[in-house]
């Protein structure tokens, strides 16, 4: 793979950013930087669904046109996602002119070849998920998850979804790692053991006008999913007139294509819908649908906007900073696996991971180059058993980490990269260079200097998730060459590199007493 297109779920602009969002949005960053780093081409595209009858009823609620409210909307995202340092190549509204024309076009074109229909609906629908339901799949007047339902009869068209079944089963099973975890992929599965439906495509202007119209027919509008999924190609340019390379180089080339990350609560609009659709279109499917899991508050419930008791990253970073809650929600929640948040379990992995580890590290390592060393770095390592045992770690982490990421799996990586800076704390406890400095220098010398490579290497390869702290170490220890390959050799520092001591890079945050 030469090139890493990477995608969030468009979200919702009926309510701001919450860390449910941003947990999302940070974790497609986190990637995307990993990528770029492996010296990969990255693409990212995040952004606001802007359709659909819940959009509306939002805006109308607040006395505004939807496009009012979405403006006003789509720039407290665009600020949230700067506050954490998301570095999004494309923010996607799907009121774009030029992604309304190309669904236009799916639409006709997926009309022309038969692939919709018009028929009577009669069923239930959920507003606020914007999902059709069945008679089988209501349970006491509620939708699966709970939802409000109405009832709905009207004439609509219909995508023949169900002529895909057997296609899109045959494909999860061909393509191992199209959904994953395994275990949405076997839900996704169990799912399409039932027969499929067909989707309806459509709502009638007399009850929805904030959508995509129907080109075949200018009395409805496009049901807001089948709008909202193909966001991920119209952004590289399905339907684009002059983005056909494009379009080639993010969606079809084999060096390329999507990886799309979503919660699991919308894993069926993308590994069922979105896939049939298109099959039906002609084109690639994405290569990797990724579900991860929810964010659970202190009694393990999902934080939800329905439920009200939301928390938004701010509730965090005010205490601990953008950068440690970054670093907490790829480190602490196993991707794909649900995992709570609270202050307290932040501020204690910041103060283990980032206080603690990295930070005395480069704290002890420098302030004694500074006093020993005349503020210049040592020139070369021991080659002692214990040093040697620290250079192969160091030397494998890199590899380790490209292996993790590429794998779908950041809390590994980082813990791998965790692993060598515990080593390194050990070592020098082992080595006591404090001590050593006034009897043997030159020994402290070499065992500095070890302790520098390794804060080197671990800074490189943290860097994705702590973009701005870790440069600021790389600077500290005289770090020109960032890349991925300096990360996987060893000995790259020069004697005589200047070496700052500077304040503490990760301060220990007290845990406050009123939560
Ligand atoms: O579903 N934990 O938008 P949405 C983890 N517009 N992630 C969470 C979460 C939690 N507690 N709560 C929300 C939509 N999320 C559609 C998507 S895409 C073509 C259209 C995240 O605003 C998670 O990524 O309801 C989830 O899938 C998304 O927010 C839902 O955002």
């Amino acid at each position: 793979m030469k090139r890493f297109y990477v995608t969030t779920p468009i979200y919702y602009p009926n309510a701001k950013p919450h860390i449910g969002t941003s947990y999302s949005t940070i974790m497609a960053d986190v990637l995307k930087r990993y990528h770029k780093l492996f010296g990969r081409e990255a693409y990212f595209v995040t952004g606001t669904d802007e359709h659909g009858q819940k959009i509306q009823q939002a805006a109308e609620e607040r006395g505004l046109s939807p496009l009012a409210h979405c403006d006003e909307m789509a720039e407290n995202y665009k600020t949230a996602w700067k506050d954490l340092e998301i570095d999004y190549d494309h923010f996607f509204r799907t009121t774009a002119e030029w992604h309304i024309q190309s669904v236009q076009t799916c639409l006709q074109k997926l009309w022309d070849k038969g692939e919709i229909y018009a028929d009577t609906y009669e069923g239930w629908y959920s507003v606020s998920e914007e999902i059709f339901y069945t008679d089988k799949e209501v349970v006491d007047g509620k939708s699966p998850s709970g939802r409000d339902v109405t009832r709905i009869k009207e004439k609509n068209y219909f995508f023949k979804m169900s002529k895909y079944q057997q296609q899109l089963i045959d494909y999860i099973n061909n393509n191992p790692g199209f959904i994953e975890p395994d275990v949405r992929k076997n839900e996704v599965l169990g799912f399409l053991k039932q027969p499929l439906g067909d989707l309806c495509i459509s709502r009638p202007k007399s009850r929805l006008q904030w959508g995509v119209e129907l080109p075949f027919d200018t009395d409805y509008v496009c049901y807001v999913w089948f709008d909202a999924l193909l966001n991920y190609a119209t952004a590289v340019g399905l339907g684009r007139t002059g983005m056909e390379s494009d379009f080639e180089k993010w969606w079809n080339s084999d060096e390329a294509g999507a990886h799309h990350l979503l919660g699991k609560d919308i894993l069926t609009t993308h590994a069922v819908y979105w896939p049939t659709m298109l099959m039906a279109l002609g084109y690639k499917l994405p290569k990797k649908i990724f579900a991860h899991g929810w964010i659970l508050n202190k009694d393990n419930a999902k934080m939800s906007k329905s439920q009200g008791q939301l928390a938004t990253a701010k509730d965090f970073t005010d205490l601990v900073g953008v950068e440690p809650l970054r670093y907490f929600l790829a480190h602490d929640i196993h991707f794909g696996n649900d995992a709570p948040i609270s202050i307290e379990l932040v501020v204690n992995r910041v103060n283990n991971d980032l206080a603690n580890n990295i930070g005395n590290l480069l704290s002890r390592s420098s302030n004694l180059i500074v006093k020993y060393f005349d503020g210049k770095c040592p020139g070369s390592s021991d080659t002692d058993e214990p040093t040697k045992k620290l250079i192969a770690l160091a030397e494998k982490a890199a590899d380790i980490v490209k292996e993790k990421i590429e794998t779908f799996d950041p809390s590994r990586a980082l813990e791998a990269i965790i692993l060598l800076l515990n080593e390194a704390n050990r070592f020098l406890e082992e080595k006591a260079p404090w001590t050593t400095a006034k009897t043997d220098v030159a020994q402290a010398g070499k065992d500095l200097y070890s302790a520098i490579e390794v804060l080197r290497i671990s800074a490189i390869l943290l860097s994705p998730v702590l973009p701005e702290k870790m440069s600021e170490l790389l600077t500290r220890v005289g770090c020109q060459d960032r890349s991925f390959t300096a990360a996987q050799k060893w000995g790259l520092t020069k004697e005589g590199t200047p070496i700052e001591k500077g304040s503490p890079l990760f301060p220990r945050i007290e845990m406050p007493k009123d939560v």
